[in-house]
């Protein structure tokens, strides 16, 4: 296995047992004869944790001496998932800690598996953010992640008499991977107002006054690198009433009550990561959040670049700061109001650091997404803000009048300002206007926002505003951590472990696609996963599925566009033939377990009826004697980054199915393939990029191109229209309630038939059920499916986040890496 050069590794299992005994004996205070698996994970953490200190330590010195440009993230959401695996395979002396937790009676699997998955995201979005932060710190980028410290983190699925219940996640006990800094708190104020009055020298100044004042503790998580001593830092602020006279003044006057109330209404900020992806609400707290944590993150940025002493037109040679969606562009603002209100620079000095600071990327080309705020609430909340936004817009609009005269229409379309009752700010053009560069995450979605949503942007800046960076995977969490079996056999063919940091060594496994032996321990690695993930089934619904059976899976956010609705439906049509045919004919099909797993956010009842769906048809066939092997429907409860770790490494196809034009890129596409299973998508996000770099003989592609969903969007209100014949069986099914009750359903089928079928479910039934016909045939021939996994993953460097990350430094940050040495 790897060995990190480190001072700070442990040199053998000795050594780690010696510290796992010290802290569980003193840390914990426990003795070693009563030390449960929790324990021993807190032992285990701790003592790992040690090591890593030192090199944060290391690093942080060494960043701050050599003070060259760094990076800082903003992201709303973290999804990091497990850190101690992490953590182990990073400083690289998991094999000791294996030894020595075996020493004292302990599987290391089994500890690894007490730790609560850190679930600071949604999906995408933030698991995106998660493995940049893991390229970053192993090429040595000094790169800050600046996000929010949530009390709760994405809710907990439970799946009840088939509907989604939602289960607060508290995941904040005993967490040994954080370090409270209460010394570095900042003061954010909200609402107020702002007097406007001459200073002595006679200069206008804003000055934004009697607001309420929260504090903002920062908590600190070590992000190692693989193979390197860079470890760098995650900043995650916490809220808090201000210790101020404030409550201490209303608790001696006696008003204790109120004084805790306040403390409340400051804790709750931070409290509760909103669970809504790709639905934008516009609610009060949601934008207190963000303001807090972009504040929080902008002062201590801020105050890191004063201590260099450099003059503020060094600002943009020293910080780059992306901007993880819409979500952080208030920090824009803060930036500007900063340089002009309290630093006092002229307004277009100060615009030209905060252009040049600012990178934007865009995830979504869902209109509902987009995120707007009412100019009232904004107004009320950031009354400062408010004007410097308006400023911003002035100074934008004037320009784009000069450049395109009389074109009134163009100006109200680029508009910071939407023109509406009530007045909205619309956050994503800000962020362009603030920005000097805009990215869109695969190619076909950065080509889609240049020529919708932000043409008249593309028409005002110039096309090289606007870039593409596709979209990537860390191979040390999805292919080491989680496969290690594959990573260990690509390893020994490949000479090494190099790959898991240049991932474009793969290409050398294509010399062994005939290799009959490596072959064969290649189709072992996968049953050997299928195995894992069957038990895992087992033990967690109770149903026996087959391993042999062709494991089909798609995971992901229960989203209307994504089609879960679609798969079901296929699945229903599978059942129904299955039902119609001979005993003779049933010898024929290709056995199958329909795998689905993901959340609905609490308030989308479309996305919860189709969960509610795929329950019902899981308990309907599962149980149905005619059927046995031949078909299972297991919906897995809670889906997430830990469980994402089995799952991915045990699929034979996967499904990425989402109508032409929706999924900006999709990340989990990247995953499954690289652990070789094969996928089934529509020509759609990084689906199409896949699709260049591993063959289109080795996907499964189906279905309407983006160039075509609007106009057939159209069609379907023809009165000629007519619904695709098989899907039409499905539905009859559902409405004869073979089911449950079809009322339950009848939302979801209404809107395909009756109300426009938006994600043309029905326009691609008929390719999806013939190309699922030939994933069938592809399956019984081993030899061929085999060549295309190993192929398919032979050709997967390009989707490492590294590639990534080294193209935001080039392209966007211009900032270059540090080694960290002794
Ligand atoms: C939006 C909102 C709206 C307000 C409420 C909370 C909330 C939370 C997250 C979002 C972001 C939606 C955009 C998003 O998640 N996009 C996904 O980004 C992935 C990484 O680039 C990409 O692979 C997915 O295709 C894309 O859907």
């Amino acid at each position: 296995a790897w060995r990190k050069y480190s001072a700070a590794g442990f040199s053998n299992k000795e050594e780690f047992e010696k510290e796992l005994v010290r802290h569980i004996e003193t840390t914990l205070a426990r003795s070693l004869y009563n030390c449960d698996e929790s324990a021993a994970y807190s032992g285990t953490a701790l003592a790992f944790r040690d090591r890593l200190i030192i090199d944060w330590n290391k690093t942080q010195q060494r960043q701050t001496f050599n003070d060259q440009k760094r990076v800082y993230y903003l992201s709303l959401e973290f999804l990091m998932g497990r850190a101690l695996d992490n953590a182990m395979l990073n400083v690289g002396q998991k094999e000791a800690a294996r030894d020595g937790l075996r020493d004292l009676g302990f599987r290391i699997e089994d500890i690894i598996s007490q730790e609560h998955d850190a679930a600071l995201g949604n999906g995408g979005l933030g698991r995106l953010a998660a493995c940049l932060l893991d390229s970053l710190a192993t090429l040595n980028y000094p790169a800050w992640g600046y996000g929010l410290r949530y009390r709760y983190g994405i809710f907990k699925q439970e799946i009840v008499n088939g509907y989604q219940m939602e289960i607060p996640d508290y995941w904040l006990d005993n967490n040994p991977w954080e370090f409270p800094r209460h010394e570095i708190t900042v003061d954010i104020q909200f609402y107020g107002c702002v007097r406007k009055y001459q200073d002595e020298n006679g200069r206008i100044v804003h000055s934004w006054e009697d607001g309420e004042i929260v504090q903002a503790v920062a908590y600190d998580v070590p992000i190692p690198g693989y193979g390197t001593k860079t470890t760098n830092n995650l900043r995650l602020w916490s809220s808090k009433a201000s210790s101020g006279e404030f409550d201490f003044q209303k608790f001696n006057a006696g008003d204790y009550e109120s004084a805790v109330a306040d403390q409340q209404s400051a804790e709750t900020i931070s409290a509760v990561l909103y669970p809504n992806d790709n639905l934008e609400r516009g609610k009060e707290l949601r934008l207190k959040q963000q303001y807090f944590w972009c504040a929080a993150s902008l002062y201590d940025i801020v105050r890191r670049f004063k201590k260099t002493k450099r003059a503020w037109s060094e600002f943009p040679d020293q910080v780059a700061i992306q901007l993880n969606d819409t979500h952080p562009t208030l920090a824009i603002v803060e930036l500007q109001r900063i340089l002009i209100d309290i630093e006092g620079l002229e307004w277009d000095e100060a615009w030209v650091i905060v252009t040049k600071t600012f990178g934007y990327t865009n995830h979504t080309v869902l209109p509902e997404a987009l995120e707007k705020w009412s100019v009232l609430l904004m107004q009320n909340l950031l009354p400062r803000h408010l004007q410097i936004i308006y400023d911003v817009n002035l100074f934008f609009l004037q320009s784009v009048e000069k450049r395109f005269p009389n074109d009134r229409n163009m100006l109200a379309r680029v508009s910071v300002i939407e023109e509406t009752h009530p007045k909205m700010v619309r956050m994503a053009h800000l962020a362009i206007i603030g920005s000097h560069k805009v990215n869109g995450v695969a190619e076909l979605h950065s080509d889609l926002i240049k020529a919708t949503i932000f043409k008249d942007f593309v028409e005002i800046y110039g096309p090289d505003r606007f870039t593409n960076v596709t979209n990537g995977i860390t191979p040390r969490r999805w292919l080491h951590q989680a496969n290690p079996k594959l990573s260990a056999l690509i390893a020994e063919k490949l000479g090494g472990y190099e790959f898991l940091t240049d991932l474009t060594l793969l290409d050398k496994l294509e010399a062994f696609v005939d290799d009959k032996a490596f072959r064969e321990d290649w189709a072992r690695i996968k049953s050997a996963n299928k195995l894992l993930l069957a038990r895992y089934i087992k033990d967690t619904t109770g149903f026996d599925v087959n391993p042999n059976a062709l494991f089909d899976v798609q995971v992901k956010r229960i989203h209307e566009y994504k089609r879960q609705q679609l798969n079901i439906f296929g699945v229903i049509h599978r059942y129904l033939s299955i039902k119609a045919m001979s005993a003779d004919e049933r010898k024929k099909v290709v056995p199958r377990v329909s795998i689905f797993g993901g959340k609905a956010a609490p308030g989308y009842w479309m996305a919860k009826t189709v969960i509610h769906l795929i329950n019902n048809v899981a308990s309907v066939v599962n149980k149905d004697p005619e059927i046995g092997d031949l078909l299972k429907v297991i919906f897995i409860e809670d889906y997430n980054v830990s469980k994402a770790e089995i799952i991915c490494p045990a699929s034979d196809i996967s499904e990425h199915i989402s109508t032409a034009g929706t999924e900006a890129s999709g990340t989990s596409n990247m995953k499954f393939v690289l652990n070789g299973g094969l996928i089934i998508g529509t020509c759609d996000g990084a689906n199409i990029e896949i699709t260049r770099e591993i063959g289109e003989q080795n996907i499964f592609l189906f279905g309407t191109l983006a160039e075509d969903v609007e106009d057939l969007r159209h069609r379907h209100f023809y009165s000629d229209f007519q619904l695709d014949a098989q899907l039409e069986r499905v539905f009859n099914a559902i409405k004869e309630d073979m089911f449950g009750d079809a009322a339950d359903f009848a939302a979801l089928t209404a809107s395909i038939e009756e109300h426009g079928d938006y994600y043309l479910v029905s326009d691609d039934f008929n390719s999806y059920v013939t190309t699922h016909e030939m994933v069938d045939e592809t399956f019984q021939n081993k030899e061929k499916w085999l060549a295309k996994s190993i192929t398919s993953v032979a050709r997967m460097g390009f989707f490492s986040t590294d590639r990534v990350i080294n193209e935001y430094a080039d392209s966007i940050w211009n900032v270059e890496p540090l080694e960290v040495k002794d």
